[in-house]
Order: C-alpha cells, then sequence, then structure tokens
C-alpha cells in the first residue's frame, strides 16, 4: 500500500514520509482526514460501535461522548518523556535525554509492525489559525482514532491545512497506542502499551509517541509539538513558545489589554483563563483566548503579540463547577468529549466537585458502580474534557485573528503557602525572567516531612525542549530587543496564616490583582517598592465588593526577611544545576535581593 496511491497533497516530503511509516508500522490500510463534521460524526460512531466511547445522553448533553482509558494510561509520562538532541547538555539536567540514534534504533524496533490490523489515520493539522505568519503545520500519523477526533477539537485539522501546505515544512508526529491486531483478534475499548515513549528530536523537528493513548502522550499537537518541539525553534527563529493563558481584560472605557499568564499544570489556569468579573467590577469584560499554550511573535510595532495555537481546551474535570469555573460549566453543555469522569444512570457526566449533591449511583472512571459511600474516586483525578473553543461564552472575537493580540504583561504564579506576597512587579526584565525561573509550587518531601519547592520555571519545566539555562538566556536576549517588552509579575493565590488558611479567597476575586496589573502595565497604577518589586497598596486596589481589611492585606503582602533570605539560599543550589550555561544575570539578580532583604528590617511591611 503506498501513500502515492490515495494521496491528497502533492508534498513529496510528506509523501514519502508516509510510505516510510506504512513500510515500518504495516497498518492494514491508510486513511486521509479531510477533518468534516461528517468524518467527525462517522469516527465517534465507529468508536461506539467498537466500545470506546460511550453517547452521553442527547436531551443532557447533546452531541457528547464519554472514553474511559485503561487504568494504566491516565496521564502524560514524564518519566517516559525525551529530549533526543545531538548532546545531553543541550537537553539540560532537567530533561531526560537519550542519543538521538540509540532512540531511534529503539523505537523503530517498537513501530516495526505495531499498526498491524489497523487504520493509519494522515492527520495533517496547523497550530494557529491556518495562514497566520505566527502558526506552523504539523501532520500526526497516528492509529488511534480517538487521538484523531481530539485532534480535529483542540487543532485546525483536515484537507485545508494540506491545500496551505503546499509543499512547505511540517513537522512529522508518529503516534502509536502499540497494540497491533493479529487476524481475527478482538480489539479491546482502549488499546495501549505497558512500554510508553514520548520522543522529541529537536533538531529534526519530529515527534515519536508510542504505547499510550491519553492526552499530551497522544494529542501530538499539544505538548509535543506546540511546547517541546517549537521551544526550540522559537529559540533558533526568535519568538517564545509558552505554557500560557492568554486573557483580554476590558475596563468599563472599552480599553481592552491583553495578558498572557504561566502557572504550573493544575494550579486553576483554565479558571483564571475564563475568569468572571467579581462585584465591584460592573462595566468590566474578561475575554478567553487561550487556556494553555501562547506562542508569542515580535510585531513591527515593537509589541509582542501572542496567539493561542490550540483551538480548544483539554482541561482537567474534577474540580470544575458553577462556583469555580461557571464559563468552563457552560461550554461542556454540547460538542464535548469527555475521559475518566463518572458516567451518571440518566446518562450524564459527574466529577468530584462538581455542583449540588453527588448522584445516589453512577459508575466510576473504571466502568465500576459507584455510590457516595465508596473509597474510589468517581472520576479519576485527572479525568479531562476535550471541548472546541468556540463553546466558550467568553472566548475572545480576536482569538482568530492570525496577526496575534498585543500583549502587556506576563504573570507567573505557583502554589506557595508562605514568604511569597499576593503579588509584585519586576523591576524591569531582567528581574521578571529571575522571578518567573525561579517560580515553583510546593512540594512535600514526604522523607523528611518539610515543604521545599519544587521549581518550575515559567511552568515549562516538563515542556522545554532544550537546555533551561539557554532557554533562560533566550528570555534575556529576547526582552533587550522588544522596543516595548511587556511588564512581569508574579502572583501568589495561595499564602497561608498561621492557623493554615488561605488569607486570599482566590477564583474571580483574582480579578482585583488582574486590574492592577493592567493599570501598572499601562503605567498608570501605583506602587511602593519592596525587596522583591513593586507591589500595590491596600488603596491601591479596587475592593468594591470584598470585605478585606487593611491588616489582612499587609499580612498578605509582607516580607520575612529570614524567610526571603532562606529562598536566596534555596535557588543556589536550583541554578547551580546549570553550571556554567547559567546567564549571570540571574545569578546577580539573586545576590540583589539577598543584598536588599539584608539592608532591609526583620518584617518588611507594607506602608499605609
Ligand atoms: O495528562 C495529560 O495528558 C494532560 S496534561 C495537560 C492538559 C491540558 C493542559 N495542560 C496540561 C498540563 O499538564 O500542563
Ligand atoms: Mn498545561
Amino acid at each position: 500500500m503506498s501513500a502515492v496511491a490515495a494521496k491528497k497533497t502533492n508534498n513529496a516530503a510528506l509523501l514519502a514520509w508516509i510510505d516510510e511509516v506504512v513500510k515500518l508500522c504495516q497498518p492494514e490500510r491508510i486513511y486521509w482526514c479531510d477533518g468534516s463534521q461528517e468524518e467527525y460524526d462517522r469516527l465517534c460512531r465507529e468508536m461506539v460501535a467498537a466500545g470506546t466511547l460511550i453517547p452521553l445522553d442527547d436531551k443532557k448533553r447533546p452531541h457528547c461522548f464519554l472514553a474511559r482509558s485503561h487504568a494504566s494510561d491516565v496521564a502524560r509520562v514524564e518519566d517516559r518523556t525525551f529530549i533526543c538532541s545531538k548532546s545531553k547538555d543541550e537537553a539540560g539536567p532537567t530533561n531526560n535525554w537519550a542519543d538521538p540514534a540509540e532512540m531511534k534504533a529503539t523505537l523503530k524496533k517498537l513501530f516495526a509492525g505495531a499498526m498491524k490490523g489497523r487504520t493509519l489515520y494522515v492527520v495533517p493539522f496547523s497550530m494557529g489559525p491556518l495562514g497566520s505568519p505566527i502558526a506552523h503545520i504539523g501532520v500526526q500519523l497516528t492509529d488511534s482514532p480517538y487521538a484523531v477526533v481530539n485532534m480535529r477539537i483542540m487543532t485546525r485539522m483536515g484537507q485545508k491545512v494540506l491545500d496551505r501546505l503546499h509543499d512547505g515544512p511540517f513537522v512529522p508526529c508518529l503516534h502509536s497506542v502499540g497494540a497491533p491486531l493479529a487476524p481475527g483478534q478482538k480489539d479491546v475499548a482502549w488499546p495501549c502499551n505497558e512500554t510508553k515513549y514520548i520522543v522529541h528530536f529537536p533538531e529534526e523537528r519530529a515527534i515519536w509517541s508510542y504505547g499510550s493513548g491519553y492526552g499530551g502522550n497522544a494529542l501530538l499537537g499539544k505538548k509535543c509539538f506546540a511546547l517541546r518541539i517549537a521551544s526550540a525553534m522559537a529559540r533558533d527563529e526568535g519568538w517564545l513558545a509558552e505554557h500560557m493563558l492568554i486573557l483580554g481584560v476590558e475596563n468599563p472605557a472599552g480599553e481592552k489589554t491583553y495578558v498572557a499568564a504561566a502557572f504550573p499544570s493544575a494550579c486553576g489556569k483554565t479558571n483564571f483563563a475564563m475568569m468572571i468579573p467579581p462585584k465591584g467590577f460592573d462595566g468590566w469584560k474578561l475575554w478567553t483566548v487561550g487556556d494553555d499554550i501562547a506562542w508569542i511573535k515580535p510585531g513591527k510595532d515593537g509589541r509582542l503579540h501572542a496567539i493561542n495555537p490550540e483551538a480548544g481546551y483539554f482541561g482537567v474535570a474534577p474540580g470544575t463547577s458553577m462556583s469555580t469555573n461557571p464559563n468552563a460549566m457552560r461550554m461542556l453543555d454540547r460538542n464535548g468529549l469527555f475521559t475518566n469522569v463518572a458516567l451518571t444512570d440518566d446518562g450524564d457526566v459527574w466529577w468530584e466537585g462538581m455542583d449540588g449533591d453527588p448522584p445516589a449511583h453512577a459508575v466510576d472512571w473504571r466502568g465500576q458502580d459507584w455510590t457516595p459511600e465508596s473509597v474510589n474516586k468517581g472520576a479519576h483525578p485527572n479525568a479531562r474534557f476535550t471541548v472546541p473553543a468556540k463553546e466558550c461564552p467568553s472566548l475572545d472575537p480576536a482569538w482568530e485573528d492570525p496577526q496575534g493580540v498585543p500583549i502587556s504583561a506576563f504573570i507567573f504564579g505557583g502554589r506557595l503557602s508562605k514568604t511569597f506576597p499576593l503579588v509584585y512587579q519586576a523591576f524591569d526584565w531582567s528581574h521578571g525572567v529571575y522571578l518567573a525561573a525561579t517560580m515553583g509550587s510546593e512540594a512535600t518531601a514526604a522523607a523528611i516531612g518539610q515543604a521545599a519547592i519544587r521549581r518550575d520555571p515559567m511552568a515549562m519545566l516538563p515542556f522545554c525542549g532544550y537546555n533551561m539555562a539557554d532557554y533562560w538566556g533566550h528570555w534575556l536576549d529576547f526582552g533587550r530587543k522588544v522596543a516595548n517588552a511587556p511588564s512581569i509579575f508574579r502572583v501568589n493565590w495561595f499564602r497561608k496564616d498561621e492557623h493554615g488558611r488561605f488569607i486570599w479567597p482566590g477564583y474571580g476575586e483574582n480579578m482585583r490583582v488582574l486590574a492592577w496589573i493592567v493599570e501598572r502595565a499601562r503605567g498608570r497604577g501605583h506602587a511602593v517598592e519592596s525587596p522583591f518589586g513593586y507591589m500595590p497598596r491596600h488603596h491601591d486596589l479596587n475592593w468594591r465588593g470584598l470585605d478585606f481589611s487593611e491588616e489582612t492585606f499587609r499580612r498578605l503582602m509582607e516580607i520575612d526577611r529570614d524567610a526571603g533570605l532562606a529562598e536566596t539560599q534555596e535557588q543556589v543550589a536550583h541554578f547551580a544545576q546549570f553550571g556554567a550555561r547559567l546567564p549571570k544575570e540571574l545569578e546577580l539578580q539573586r545576590q540583589l535581593l539577598a543584598a536588599r532583604l539584608e539592608r532591609g528590617p526583620a518584617v518588611w511591611k507594607m506602608p499605609r
């Protein structure tokens, strides 16, 4: 069987690659995806017949399906994720590295005959609006129809991409669930393989993924292409590929300001991207451009312009509710795919944290009977929804602007119970890069029972496709080349009081902080200087509709000298991993912070 025989493109490199893959993987047939609604519906029907998808009640959730994965295939597999650059140093100390030639040999053995008895789907896709100067094209070859329908939601996919590609470059993304079928062998609902490899070849700009059908392991446009491979492309071509949501803030005068924000995985990123202004913000509107990834290029106007390379959301279901994210709940009313949530007796979905009482009975994500008394969870903690961006009520009218939206501020956040105030602004670009490079969240070191900060620079730890120190260097250089670089901020919604209670209410109230950030980014808001950066006083924030005393605010913003100095000491080991590749500016920023703290009071308090 030859790809040329059924070809839908004249792209010689693509046809040659497909022929090579067909020879290696030996699928039963090739299917070129056209991206139509008819095709999506047909593939869903076929998966219902195969037991992979369960249709939900058409009145309750029109045109929605549930999938249950194999219990061993429920999340990204970081320990099986590799960056196979030519040298280990290029991948850096925070990535798994393997020699590219050795890895290719290993993969070729695994992929040999891996698609026997299955269909090879050709999935051409664009990350970003088709034809946008910021967008790039990929082609995924996969034997998973589940991956195909998810890719149709998450990207612009199908024949229109081939028509635009002509003989241009594309990122080849090879994917197999690693479960060949012998003649007559019955398939399972969720084929996968115990052996998993998620492999990136940054110099070659290629992805090989084997053994998993789940999320980031299988939807190769997302983390594999749009972050790991794209970050290496961005370094070489002078742009940024970031793990950032993009949000538009419109004030009552109709003035719109866009921010991009990075939070580590599972830190409420989708909630922030779809936030609704709280009481006291009449006339303000928030607009969602993207909830996970931003591709950012310098525009002719000297500003940075960002697109969301995705066309849908692949969000965590548990914890999503009308109180945490009403926009997300509304966008899940129709046209969604749900994976590993519970199925109610009336054909709807349910997960922990959803509004109202739990159902008296449901079928859990493993397909077992579930009641509120069950010890097991109804939904897997990493259960997901996949839904088209067009379903989001707060979707920004400019979300598909091929030129992207102009970014005025970068926001970096972590989950930190002490030491770190609610918000502070970097003094300048290189201080901002330092704040982003040292960000992280608390992880309990079980062995010693202490909370240590797990550093997650720019929220890119699992996603940077090259040496993190070089990535910081790229950020430092990049800011210097832009005439109007965005202001940089750190936020922390998670500071706790002496009783272990969160001090800040979070969720929609984060708008109060965001409104100050926007004013500062526009050069208008007021602030005072602290050892950590510029900070708002109580009266610099809008408190209409929220009773939050000045005293509580001052506690939320205080800086303990010893805790701050301990933090600068912890950063020594973080930086030391990178040896001579660490940009000197970052170490100097660390020393400057220590010097400011040493000369300051034991507890720095916000002036009234
Ligand atoms: O577990 C997975 O495969 C999904 S991970 C994910 C999905 C959507 C957005 N962000 C993430 C992440 O881990 O950052
Ligand atoms: Mn993410």
